[in-house]
């Protein structure tokens, strides 16, 4: 069975016109010479329709494939939409509207144009009349730039969005910068997000799929999470918090021990407050990783600070040295509700 492509793939190949660039095209077409066999009479005008009908097939092609590809924002999952808004793009309907609104302004052009150069007294008329065509179809395509632009952005970021499946389990690995989400999801899924030394590597939400026995689940690499307000979250915070409302079956919340990690531990907790806060009804994992770096006895003093905050059960790992990482996963597993015998076959 040919699997069918998701939203985001579709939108991957989509070129969403430009308008300097539509303008190029039309101005190149509109110079170039018709070709008539010897025996049409009324060359002149003749030659002025072929020229309309090659400009609108041009403009009304490239708006044709943009109306067919874009999904209708009823399709949109809520997602989208957040990350629509992120973008600053609230009017995705509205812009999609106008689009369609031109094509039939565009189309009623066409035929307006078409019937007044036939019936146009010499062939000078008639190549006034394709000028003028030319100069109406350039008109309406510059009222479109701006939400050509805009509809470029929204093609943009939906695009970067991964095809998340409605069907399979999701966990959602968060945490603030640098606490070891990318190494660990690289490690447990066939995702191969970038990891550095540096806050903010990751920027965007990816999609990795962890296999057991039969069944995939999808593990989400999510941005780090900074301890402040939501409001005053940036853009690629705001992706991670969209992914915890919206994806996240289950959330994997990582802490780094270290004394010397990029951010406090006390930040972590309130970041890990806020989200078990935020987020209620989800169910939460907490997992200290880089146990590599720190001693026994910074580890008791973690987890009772953890404890401070989270009721649950508190795991530990190190994703760089693959310690007691299959044990994280087990409880990931457990947590899905997967059988017994799901885990046997589980092996980092
Ligand atoms: N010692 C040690 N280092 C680790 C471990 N896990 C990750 N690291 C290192 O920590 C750094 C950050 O790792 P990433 O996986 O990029 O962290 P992240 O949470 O995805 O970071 P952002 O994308 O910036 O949010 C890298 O230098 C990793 O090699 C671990 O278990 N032990
Ligand atoms: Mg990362």
């Amino acid at each position: 069975m040919v699997e069918k492509e998701c939203l985001e793939e579709v939108l991957r190949k989509l070129k969403v016109p430009e308008f300097q660039e539509l303008r190029k095209r039309i101005l190149r077409k509109f110079r170039e010479p018709v070709a008539l066999p010897k025996s049409v009479k009324k060359r002149g005008m003749v030659k002025s329709i072929v020229r309309v009908d090659k400009i609108y097939s041009i403009v009304n092609s490239e708006l044709e494939k943009l109306i067919k590809t874009l999904p209708r924002e009823s399709d949109l999952k809520p997602y989208h939409l957040e990350v629509l808004k992120l973008a600053s793009i609230e009017d995705y309907r509205d812009i999609v509207g106008k689009i369609r609104g031109m094509q039939a302004v565009l189309r009623r052009l066409w035929r307006v144009y078409r019937l007044k150069i036939k019936s146009s007294v010499d062939s000078a008329e008639a190549k006034r009349l394709s000028r003028e065509f030319v100069g109406r179809v350039m008109s309406v395509l510059r009222r479109l730039r701006h939400d050509f632009d805009r509809l470029n952005t929204a093609v943009r970021e939906l695009s970067k969005l991964p095809c998340i499946e409605a069907g399979a389990p999701r966990i959602v690995v968060a945490g603030m910068p640098q606490v070891g989400k990318s190494t660990f999801v690289r490690l447990i899924s066939t995702a191969r997000p970038e990891v550095s030394p540096f806050p903010f590597t990751t920027k965007d939400i990816i999609l990795g799929h962890l296999h057991i026995g039969f069944s995939r689940i999808q593990v989400i690499d999510t941005p780090g999470i900074l301890d402040r307000p939501l409001s005053k979250l940036n853009p690629v915070e705001r992706k991670a918090v969209m992914a915890l409302k919206y994806l996240a079956d289950l959330v994997l919340f990582l802490i780094d021990p270290y004394e010397g990690a990029y951010y406090p531990l006390s930040q972590q907790l309130n970041l890990l407050k806020s989200v078990t806060e935020m987020f209620k009804g989800k169910e939460v994992i907490v997992a200290i990783n880089k146990i590599d770096l720190v001693s026994d006895d910074r580890l008791h003093e973690v987890e009772g600070r953890i404890a401070e905050v989270y009721k649950g059960r508190i795991l530990r790992m190190s994703a760089l040295k693959k310690q007691f990482v299959e044990e994280v996963l087990r409880e990931v597993v457990k947590k899905l509700g997967f059988s017994e015998n799901c885990l046997k076959s589980l092996s980092v």
